[in-house]
């Protein structure tokens, strides 16, 4: 099996907007290990292409996610420069294969976090501050069905990003109340509390650090902008959709499907 291989076969199945059969159908004894080689080829390959990463990104952080997907572990991936949309902006859905939406809390770091062993009370502690946000997944595989080594291999899903434009302090938000609801055209679509995510959101920064650290892959560095996970199930989106999201005490992002 040839890992540059697949990591050219997702971003051309991205890039041609062709969804592609899962890598496990080929090769049913993939595993976890040989899916982060993958998708560290995929990020070679994008970073070759001139992208920068602005974010990492935890998925499969909630047990709504984990019942929509059919999958039990969390998941990290990289979101890049180009995947970036501007709060109250516009998704083009023809650029998309099937995507859908999910509200998420995002953290930047104050200072570099290094596993293992990091805690979520760690995290908090060397947290600059918060935002809230939206990941836009749009699995390159059909009919957004997948295992375990097919989505890490894509990069889990990651496609666009809405963060909001006012940074808040980790004290204004609830960590293990604080509600989140999803509009689409005015109706709630879904909604959970942060404590959702692994009981708390810095829980899944937590859980990445020592991640990045059991791969070999080093820390996080200061600066860094972690998306930790959806909340609530992802909800599909279609041409026409105004998306909110509402956070409590923290406010509304929003944007567009054009
Ligand atoms: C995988 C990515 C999941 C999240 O926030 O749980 C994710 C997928 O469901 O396609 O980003
Ligand atoms: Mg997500």
């Amino acid at each position: 099996m040839n890992t540059r291989k697949l990591a050219e076969l997702l971003i051309e199945a991205e890039e041609s907007r062709l969804p592609v059969s899962c890598l496990t159908d080929s090769f049913p004894d993939l595993d976890v290990t040989m899916g982060y080689h993958v998708q560290d080829e995929l990020i070679n390959i994008r970073t070759h292409e001139g992208h920068e990463r602005i974010a990492f990104k935890m998925g499969i952080t909630s047990l709504a996610k984990m019942k929509q997907m059919n999958i039990s572990e969390p998941i990290y991936g990289t979101v890049f420069d180009y995947m970036q949309l501007p709060n109250k902006g516009e998704m083009a859905i023809e650029e998309l294969i099937h995507p859908k939406v999910e509200a998420e809390i995002a953290f930047i770091l104050a200072e570099d976090i290094e596993g293992p062993g990091i805690t979520g009370k760690e995290v908090l502690e060397k947290t600059a501050g918060i935002l809230p946000a939206f990941e836009i997944i749009d699995s390159r595989y059909k009919d957004f069905k997948f295992k375990l080594f097919d989505v890490i291999a894509d990069n889990t899903s990651a496609s666009r990003v809405v963060f909001g434009d006012t940074v808040f302090d980790t004290g204004q938000f609830d960590m293990e109340k604080g509600r989140v609801s999803l509009f689409i055209n005015g109706e709630l679509q879904a909604k959970g509390t942060s404590d959702a995510v692994l009981g708390n959101p810095a829980n899944s920064v937590a859980m990445l650090a020592n991640m990045l650290y059991a791969h070999g892959k080093g820390k996080i560095p200061k600066g860094s902008i972690i998306l930790t996970g959806g909340i609530t199930e992802a909800i599909r989106l279609t041409k026409g959709d105004h998306v909110i999201s509402a956070f409590d005490g923290i406010g509304e992002i929003s944007f567009f499907v054009r």
